[in-house]
């Protein structure tokens, strides 16, 4: 029903206990046995975790650790090109290790003395209401694979190099932190799917691709672009519309690819005004009249 359903591979529950996840065809890991074995054994940590407990440890081969260096060193001189001041200094802040992945519960204990955020693993796709409601309580949804070695620079699927280095740096700074709080409260008072959906769409075109102005140059926040060294080269490049509740709401994206349409706020307090106060009061009504 939802765009993102796609990008998440589904993850079956085997009568044995094992988890079996099904990659397409497509993703490059498919043919990679290794990295299918350890796809399973990863979801399987997520499978049967509730609210409270630890995060289950994941075991990473140096392989893995290895993509995570790479990437990081990549994205770290990225970002002091292209990510707005705002995620450069709560990174810094944050100070995530560069040269191995860094457990969920060890990220959780650096962001929760900054902004309360704490991390909840998840196997594969979480329900919209679930994983966009849990905000508002400050957890944050979190798969615990990486992306496949041969194609570090861009993935599809959301892995930890995206909701640890994209999402958990934003989640440092207090300012991105109190959007995504609201973004929940929005998605846990809305009634019906389609205002749920709206609320998606906007979190999609901010918190995830949002880019803004600063200092008369265009600038990324959005986590989706902050963890692809792929695609934060290209996206100056993009078609870019002003920030717009209902256009947003309206446009359609595909998330197999770098995306084509941004929507550029003026600063962030322009953010905050636009999108913080939507989220912050939004009610089915509301949201009727925007998709009008
Ligand atoms: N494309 C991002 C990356 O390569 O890091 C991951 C995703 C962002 C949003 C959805 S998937
Ligand atoms: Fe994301």
């Amino acid at each position: 029903m939802f765009e993102e359903a796609q990008y998440f591979a589904p993850v079956a529950a085997n009568e044995d206990g094992s988890v079996t996840v099904q990659l397409a065809a497509s993703h490059p890991g498919f043919a990679d046995p290794v990295y299918r074995a350890r796809r399973n054994a990863i979801a399987a940590l997520a499978v049967g975790h509730t609210k409270g407990d630890p995060i289950p440890h994941a075991e990473y081969t140096d392989e893995e650790h290895e993509v995570w260096a790479l990437v990081t060193r990549e994205l770290a001189a990225k970002h002091h090109k292209y990510a707005v001041t705002e995620f450069v200094n709560a990174a810094e802040e944050l100070g995530l290790p560069t040269d191995h992945i860094p457990q969920l519960e060890e990220v959780s204990d650096l962001l929760t003395p900054l902004t309360g955020f704490r991390y909840l693993p998840a196997a594969g796709l979480v329900p919209l209401r679930e994983f966009y409601g849990v905000l508002a309580d400050g957890y944050f949804h979190s798969t615990q694979y990486i992306r496949h070695h041969s194609v570090p620079f861009y993935t599809p699927e959301p892995d930890i190099i995206h909701e640890v280095i994209g999402h958990g740096n934003t989640l440092a700074s207090r300012r991105f932190a109190d959007l995504y709080r609201v973004a929940g409260r929005a998605a846990q008072h809305v009634e019906t799917e389609e205002a749920l959906e709206f609320v998606s769409k906007i979190f999609w075109f901010t918190l995830e691709f949002g880019v803004m102005n600063e200092n008369n140059e265009l600038k990324a926040y959005g986590a989706g672009i902050l963890s692809s060294y792929g695609e934060i080269e290209e996206f100056r490049g993009m078609d870019i519309r002003p920030l717009d509740l209902a256009a947003m709401g309206a446009t359609e994206y595909d998330i197999t690819k770098y995306q084509d349409v941004l929507f550029a706020a003026a600063s962030l307090n322009h953010l905050e005004d636009v999108v913080g106060s939507f989220w912050a009061t939004c009610d089915d009504d509301m949201i009727d009249k925007l998709r009008a």
